[in-house]
């Protein structure tokens, strides 16, 4: 069973996709029905089309920033949170997802790799910059002037944390990846990092990921069902610290 398996004294690392905000009504990517079945990733999701149709990467986003005030955290985002309080420093939680549902939830050792959509960017001094309105062409940094940007890391830009706290949560970590379809790099690269050093690895996704054979342990359901029962059985199978 799983909890045994990812219980002990050791630390646990988390990797959450958009299928842990599905229930709460946020689309996926790559599903039926998926923002990329519905749009063209190139023509929002890159340097490029921001700088060959701003307007159109803006609205993008800002429709998506706009849709936050209408969800809420599901079980699943209350799960990973209550496992935190009970882990503490031997839990990390990487999130590709730009929503802030695991943060209303509770989460506070969270990694946004791929950016937030409630921040955004200057994009000559990189000032991050808090934001819940609609962003528009010719919105300016209070520094610089600079035109700010959603805080966003599009495809061909470097995620974050890549240097130093994501190598450090990986670190002889077991890991459990939840709700992503394994097709993004580099996050889709975070299981075979693990197993090279020997860790146990395990995912929760509602159907088997593009790199399902690197798992060692397969829950197949939907997070928001699945991982409270799951998440409550690994924490009381962890030692104390
Ligand atoms: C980089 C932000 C260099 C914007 C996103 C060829 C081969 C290999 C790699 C590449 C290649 N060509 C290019 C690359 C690199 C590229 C890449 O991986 N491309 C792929 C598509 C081939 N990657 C990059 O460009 C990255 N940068 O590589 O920089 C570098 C790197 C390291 C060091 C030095 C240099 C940047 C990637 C960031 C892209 N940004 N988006 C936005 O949000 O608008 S990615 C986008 O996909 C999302 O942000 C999301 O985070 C990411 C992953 O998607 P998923 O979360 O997995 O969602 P998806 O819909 O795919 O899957 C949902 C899953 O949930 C499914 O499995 C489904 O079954 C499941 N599910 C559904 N409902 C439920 C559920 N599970 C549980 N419960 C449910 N209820
Ligand atoms: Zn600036």
């Amino acid at each position: 069973m799983i909890a045994e398996a990812l219980g002990g004294s050791g630390r646990l690392a988390v990797l959450t996709g958009a299928g842990i905000s599905a229930e709460s009504g946020l689309k996926t990517f790559r599903d039926p029905g998926g923002l990329w079945q519905q749009y063209r990733l190139e023509e929002l999701a890159t340097p490029e089309a921001f700088r060959a149709h701003p307007e159109r990467v803006l609205e993008f986003y800002n429709m998506r920033r706009a849709k936050l005030s209408e969800v809420h955290p599901n079980a699943g985002h209350v799960a990973l949170a209550a496992l935190e309080r009970r882990l503490e420093e031997r839990f990390t939680l990487i999130t590709q997802n730009v929503d802030d549902l695991h943060e209303r939830a509770g989460s506070r050792r969270l990694l946004h790799m791929h950016g937030e959509l409630k921040n955004v960017r200057c994009v000559r001094c990189a000032a991050v910059v808090p934001w819940t309105a609609a962003l528009r062409l010719g919105d300016r940094c209070a520094a610089c002037q600079g035109q700010l940007r959603p805080h966003i890391v599009w495809f061909g830009e470097v995620p974050f944390f890549l240097d130093d706290a994501i190598p450090a949560a990986l670190a002889g970590a077991t890991f459990l990846s939840i709700g992503t379809s394994g097709t993004v790099y580099p996050a889709a690269g975070f299981v075979a990092a693990v197993k090279a050093q020997g860790g146990l690895t395990a995912e929760v996704n509602l159907e088997p990921s593009a790199n399902a054979e690197l798992f060692d342990l397969q829950v197949l359901g939907k997070a928001g069902e699945v991982l409270p029962t799951v998440l409550e059985a690994i924490g009381g199978a962890q030692a104390p610290a």
